[in-house]
């Protein structure tokens, strides 16, 4: 099976508390345009170099912080992020990595270092295994989840604000349980539930959003095509780079449609997600083998996604690109028919 592989060592926390050490400073990176999991993660790693070694450590990113959801998860749970055009890598001494890995595009740590320390649930890359500690679990459902048993291991109390962080990171990685978990995400929910701080997350879920969220819907649904039960859409100019996302999760839930392909435009890229609801470690597969020799991506069993660059292209270029995006996405799901159908196209009414 695919990118099942991993790698935990024995007692990960302490593992990972021992080679910290006496170190000073110390960096958390998230990936690229933070998601909940990875922000939660960050956060239970903080708290942990907090209450075990009397470390402040920082929280670093890159990108926007683009969905409501996420917006309030870090206003409300107070989590201080820093953009990494604010910090100096050279000025820390150790640099941990969450839900993401080196060398995988998607995350800014410059190309020359490695991180000291990465926890991930991605499939394994082999630049991770240079570094000093890592701890990879691709059949977990979140990183959430491996920092909530760290903190378990290390017998920390959690409060509700990380809780609730944790839970809600745990959520919608595996979007309440509907993609890939295991017993340990069901464990790490138990252990999490009763700790949330309810109103808060409620909060958190269902925050106001812009006019612009529906036309970017409305926009998105009329540019869907269906191939047999393939949903691909062109959504045009992004407002935030993670509705391609939410859009690939909510065309999935059609009937009959078991893959979705959501691109967009943010900042002179091409941002595409995938998702399937087969099994088997299909989805990051896919997206590799579309943006091979394009852009850079990955994923897990059933979501994955990427980018690729637009820099310098022109229109018709752009269009091309998402042409062959489209093209390659249906030839390596063996879809014989390229016509397709549009989503709005007029059905004739049901027989009254
Ligand atoms: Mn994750």
């Amino acid at each position: 099976m695919m990118g099942s592989k991993g790698h935990t060592p024995e007692h990960p926390a302490e593992t990972m508390l021992s080679l910290v050490g006496k170190k000073r400073a110390i960096l958390i990176m998230c990936h690229n345009n933070p998601d909940p999991d990875t922000i939660a993660s960050a956060a239970a790693l903080k708290y942990i170099f907090a209450q075990r070694l009397r470390r402040k450590a920082v929280i670093g990113y890159d990108g926007t912080i683009g969905r409501a959801e996420n917006r309030q998860l870090v206003r409300r749970l107070k989590i201080d992020m820093v953009r990494t055009k604010d910090l100096n890598f050279n000025d820390f001494s150790v640099i941990a990595l969450v839900d993401s890995q080196p060398h995988t595009g998607n995350n800014a740590i410059p190309r020359k270092i490695l991180p000291h320390i990465v926890i991930d649930h991605h499939p394994m890359r082999k630049d991770t295994t240079r570094c000093a500690f890592y701890d990879v679990r691709p059949i977990y459902g979140s990183s959430s989840t491996i920092l909530t048993e760290y903190l378990r291991e290390l017998d920390l109390a959690v409060d509700r604000k990380l809780a609730t962080a944790l839970y809600y990171g745990l959520k919608t990685d595996t979007n309440s349980l509907s993609r890939s978990f295991i017993k340990a995400d069901l464990d790490a929910f138990n252990y999490l539930f009763p700790r949330i701080a309810p109103r808060t997350l409620a909060g958190i879920e269902n925050p106001s959003v812009p006019k612009s969220y529906y036309l970017k819907f409305a926009d998105a649904i009329a540019h869907s095509v269906q191939y047999g039960d393939v949903m691909i859409s062109c959504m045009g100019t992004l407002n935030t780079p993670d509705v391609t996302a939410e859009m690939a999760d909510f065309l999935l839930r059609m009937e009959n449609i078991r893959w979705t392909l959501c691109m967009g435009e943010f900042k002179e890229y091409l941002l595409l997600s995938v998702r399937t609801s087969r099994r088997g470690w299909i989805a990051g597969k896919i997206a590799l083998r579309v943006l091979k020799g394009l852009g850079t991506g990955g994923g897990h069993e059933k979501a994955g996604g990427g980018k690729i660059s637009l820099e310098g292209l022109k229109p018709e270029e752009r269009a091309q690109i998402a042409q062959k995006v489209t093209d390659r996405f249906l030839k390596a799901l063996g879809i014989q028919d390229r016509e397709g159908k549009p989503l709005t196209a007029v059905v004739p009414a049901d027989p009254l």
